[in-house]
């Protein structure tokens, strides 16, 4: 059998509109009608105990058509005793979790009402508004004590239990909603002549049903009771103490409903207590499972699915970005610390350089980070990043390295040096340009000094500009190492976002520099430069809070890097 969650919330269906169909009740109206045809139809019906969201849906799966919501397993599921030691308003919220969980009727063991009439009247009109098809009460009084303990509970008096009867059904508000009055006169050991007396009263008072209760181990005064009852409303029996008797007796003697009362609780403690001991001795979990429901049997019974679909209907729609960083180099300025890996593994403040800049990209929703390893490759083991290698590291540069993830340069994609770190509103910025093309520049290039190492300087159509009213696009013209000061409008930082369209720009230069057999030797800055004189590059300018790690100064810096 195929089991569909079912979110019974958006179920709603109005009740008010004039041109309804006959059929399109509220999912309450159809819940209590369902119940109603399970209590009054000629056929053997079986209800089956629930008492909490997981166990209704697993009551749904297994096919039942309605749920008892029993006190014994609620209250034991709370660890709590059957003695009203929860209180009715705590029960009525795991009622609600129940209703919320399946689309099954729900009959409720209400115990004796938790009072008099009036906690009767109050009861019934709250578990209509939680969608609730059914309640039973019990003809004892509050506080209640589970009817298999102690010998002769008191029993309410007849007319004081049929006040309570006719209090639930005058409070109703859902027409088809069934009271069940249920008979303890066997229970506290009255015998059959007091039970059929109460069964005529609960019956004449207006309840759809009644439940005779029994603690024998056999079904003989059940049995006799059902005869003597000649159906004069709907029968439902407990069998929990008479389990051995055939379910066909049940359906000769003309019971309407049987209550399979506790034994999804009983099951779970069972295994619950099973597992427990076997992890404690065990210390480990591994001759556990594939003997537990895996994970994914959870998601899929609360309807993880469901959510997901939602999220793609709710949710503003963010593409998915990965990202190709560039580190496969070794970085020949920090010679005595890239001995055994890469510069991009190098420590910084107790974790590797990438490591801090796959964890940027992750912040910023890039999942699918591609690494192109080279140098001392087996060093780069980080989780939650695939890698490709170029293995010709050592005689080729940065495209040919990008040439290696040619075919993960697609959609919006990030690319950047494995050496830069940089604060995350930069990639926030990049990833919301428009561009197909963007590179972020640094515009304060000037306050960094003279470094020895070489730049990525970078002339844009415009300068930056910190005012709030200058945003006019900008592109980039050339990026380079070698360019007259005067011209300079920036630092390249080594980050570019790319865009379906940009990304096929990217391939194809690459595969025109290859074709010009200039692929070996081309570097990133070069790369962009070409693509610049033929379509727009912008430029997102950025003041400051990145570094590139080349050399032991910027070692020593980064790790002050926040
Ligand atoms: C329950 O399930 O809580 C019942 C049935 O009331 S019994 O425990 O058999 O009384
Ligand atoms: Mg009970």
């Amino acid at each position: 059998m195929s089991f569909t969650p079912t979110f019974v919330e958006n179920d709603e269906q109005p009740l008010s509109s004039a041109d309804q169909a006959p059929d399109a009740r509220s999912i309450v109206a159809r819940r209590c009608a369902a119940l109603r045809h399970e209590l009054t139809s000629p056929d053997l019906s079986f209800l089956m105990e629930a008492h909490n969201g997981l166990s209704a849906k697993l009551v749904e799966e297994a096919g039942f058509p309605a749920i008892w919501a029993s006190g014994l397993a609620i209250s034991a599921a709370l660890g709590v005793r059957d003695n009203n030691e929860a209180s009715w308003t705590q029960v009525l919220d795991i009622l609600e979790f129940m209703a919320d969980a399946t689309t099954l009727p729900i009959l409720v063991d209400g115990d004796t009402g938790y009072g008099n009439f009036n906690n009767v009247r109050r009861l019934v009109r709250k578990l209509c508004q939680r969608g609730i098809a059914g309640v039973c009460i019990e003809d004892k009084l509050f506080p209640k004590t589970n009817s298999f303990l102690g010998e002769a509970q008191p029993l309410a008096a007849i007319d004081e239990f049929c006040g309570r009867i006719k209090a639930g059904k005058d409070s109703q508000t859902e027409a088809e909603f069934s009271l069940v009055a249920r008979i303890e006169a066997l229970i506290s050991g009255h015998g059959l002549d007091e039970a059929l007396r109460r069964a005529e009263a609960y019956h004449a008072a207006g309840a759809d049903a009644v439940l005779i209760h029994s603690k024998r181990s056999t079904a003989a005064e059940i049995l006799a009771f059902a005869e003597r009852w000649a159906n004069r409303c709907p029968v439902v029996i407990v069998p929990t103490m008479y389990y051995a008797t055939p379910t066909q007796a049940f359906r000769d003697a003309g019971i309407s409903t049987v209550i399979w009362a506790n034994h999804n609780l009983r099951a779970a403690m069972t295994a619950m207590r099973q597992t427990s001991q076997r992890i404690r001795q065990d210390e480990s979990i591994i001759d556990i499972e594939g003997r537990v429901a895996g994970v994914h049997d959870i998601f899929h019974l609360v309807g993880n699915s469901e959510l997901e679909e939602a999220e793609r209907r709710y949710l503003p729609q963010q593409a998915a970005v990965s990202a190709i960083v560039l580190a496969a180099s070794r970085g020949n300025a920090l010679a005595g610390l890239t001995e055994d890996r890469p510069k991009c593994m190098i420590d910084i403040r107790g974790q590797p350089l990438l490591r801090r800049l796959v964890a940027t990209l992750n912040d910023c929703g890039v999942r699918q980070v591609t690494v192109v390893r080279g140098y001392r490759k087996e060093a780069i083991d980080l989780p939650g990043i695939a890698t490709v290698d170029n293995d010709d590291y050592a005689t080729t540069g940065e495209v040919a390295s990008l040439a290696c993830a040619l075919d993960r340069i697609k959609g919006d994609c990030v690319l950047v040096y494995g050496d830069v770190l940089f604060r995350r509103y930069i990639l926030d910025g990049l990833l919301a340009a428009s561009a197909d093309i963007v590179v972020a520049i640094d515009a304060l290039w000037e306050k960094y000094g003279d470094a020895v190492r070489p730049r990525d300087l970078a002339v844009a159509s415009r300068r930056f500009s910190a005012r709030y009213l200058e945003d006019e696009p900008v592109t980039l013209r050339t990026i380079s190492s070698a360019l007259p000061a005067g011209e300079v409008t920036g630092e390249f930082i080594g980050m570019v976002r790319v865009n379906e369209s940009g990304a096929a720009l990217i391939r194809a230069e690459i595969a025109a520099l290859e074709a010009e057999g200039a692929l070996v030797h081309a570097d990133l800055p070069g790369l962009l430069t070409r693509i610049a004189a033929r379509h727009p590059i912008a430029v997102h300018y950025v003041t400051g809070h990145w570094l590139d790690v080349d050399d032991v100064a910027d070692l020593a810096e980064a790790r002050n890097f926040p």
